[in-house]
């Protein structure tokens, strides 16, 4: 994708009639803001549809506007950072899943499907795990117990699991990690194998970014899911993160690469959909913003076992964002007041406008 077009102003003006129809009152402040007429979850379950958001347990916790619209928007959660494995396993043998049960009891209380993150990546990894000097053995010994253990403790709770996350660079290579140096290429198959044996009944998923459109990087993921189905290793899915910024040109053929995983028996999902921006938002990024939901939505409503639509966070209040690219952010659909901006109402309009077929493999 170019990297530096800017955006035109005519994609801005030709959504400016998505002007927010609700209006709030601050986080935490009695009542909270109107709930829109036909939540999200609701307008998705036509479209055979879980939309899902990334859950921060301490907004949850906290913010009761924030835990209102997490149960009534969503009938999906991911837990933003409390199933990871810093998270879960913080020192050797001691795992602390409280955080993450937690999620998931009130993901059973609301009706809602929980995605399962993360059990393989290179990041977020406990301290006595990185500096640990262990040998290859030892390693793939780890690797297999935390898989098994975590699996088996949210055994018939987990609807999808991202097994491994983003272990391609770029251009397509493997990822430099402490699991491809150490146990070569074959972590991943394994990681899917012992994550099957664990639940057989969870949905495995390969996750990454930058990956919705064609290029060296998907390529390098079609492949490698092409080579698992072929030799029968269990996985289930393929997750498109879709972490946009509308500093770039929004994405094309979105909809023709998911559809390439659809057609090898694969289920989909966008899994941590957010849009940035440079701050301070105004009326035209916002718009730009909108249509990048837009085209994410509907290449997954377009894609047959597209099962999930998940944002990485609904509220502008809490997003991991502007921590990672200074002087960036307003990524989410309802602004730090919770009023829904134009990104929601464009979520809200292809969700009501569409009447898609259930489908399956
Ligand atoms: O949103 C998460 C943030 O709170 C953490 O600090 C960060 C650490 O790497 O991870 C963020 O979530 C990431 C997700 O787990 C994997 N894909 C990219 C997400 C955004 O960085």
């Amino acid at each position: 994708m170019p990297l530096s077009r800017l955006v035109t102003a005519a994609v801005a003006t030709s959504c400016l009639a998505l002007l927010p129809l609700v209006t709030a009152s601050p986080a935490g402040a009695s009542g909270g803001p109107a709930a829109p007429d036909r939540p999200l979850r609701q307008l998705a379950a036509d479209d055979h549809l879980r939309v899902g958001t990334a859950v921060d347990m301490s907004a949850l916790a906290d913010d009761s506007v924030y835990r209102r619209l997490t149960g009534s928007e969503f009938s999906a959660v991911t837990p933003e950072n409390v199933m990871k494995w810093e998270s879960v396993e913080p020192r050797q043998g001691e795992y602390d899943y409280a955080a993450a049960d937690h999620l998931v009891d009130f993901a059973r209380r609301h009706g809602q499907q929980v995605r399962g993150h993360v059990l393989v990546w290179h990041s977020q990894l406990p301290p006595w795990l990185t500096s640990g000097d262990f040998g290859a053995d030892q390693l793939r010994a780890i690797l297999h117990r935390h898989i098994t253990d975590t699996v088996r403790h949210f055994r018939g709770r987990v609807w999808q699991w991202d097994v491994v996350n983003e272990a391609f660079n770029e251009d397509g290579t493997l990822r430099d990690s402490i699991w491809l140096r150490a146990l070569g290429p074959g972590y991943i198959e394994d990681a899917f194998r012992w994550a099957h044996e664990a639940d057989p009944h969870a949905l495995l998923f390969y996750n990454d970014y930058n990956t919705e459109w064609t290029g060296p990087k998907s390529d390098a993921v079609y492949d490698l899911v092409s080579r698992l189905r072929a030799e029968g290793v269990p996985i289930d899915g393929v997750g498109f993160q879709g972490h946009l910024s509308i500093r770039y040109d929004l994405p094309t053929g979105m909809a023709a690469n998911f559809a390439r995983f659809d057609r090898l028996g694969l289920d989909t999902a966008v899994t941590e959909a957010d849009v940035r921006m440079a701050v301070p938002a105004d009326d035209a990024k916002s718009a730009t913003q909108a249509e990048g939901y837009r085209r994410l939505l509907d290449a997954c409503l377009r894609t047959p076992h597209c099962v999930s639509f998940t944002v990485w966070g609904f509220t502008d209040r809490y997003s991991w964002v502007p921590g990672t690219f200074p002087g960036e952010g307003a990524a989410n659909l309802f602004d730090e007041d919770y009023r829904p901006k134009p990104a929601y109402r464009a979520l809200e309009s292809e969700l009501a406008g569409r009447a898609r077929p259930r489908s399956a493999h």
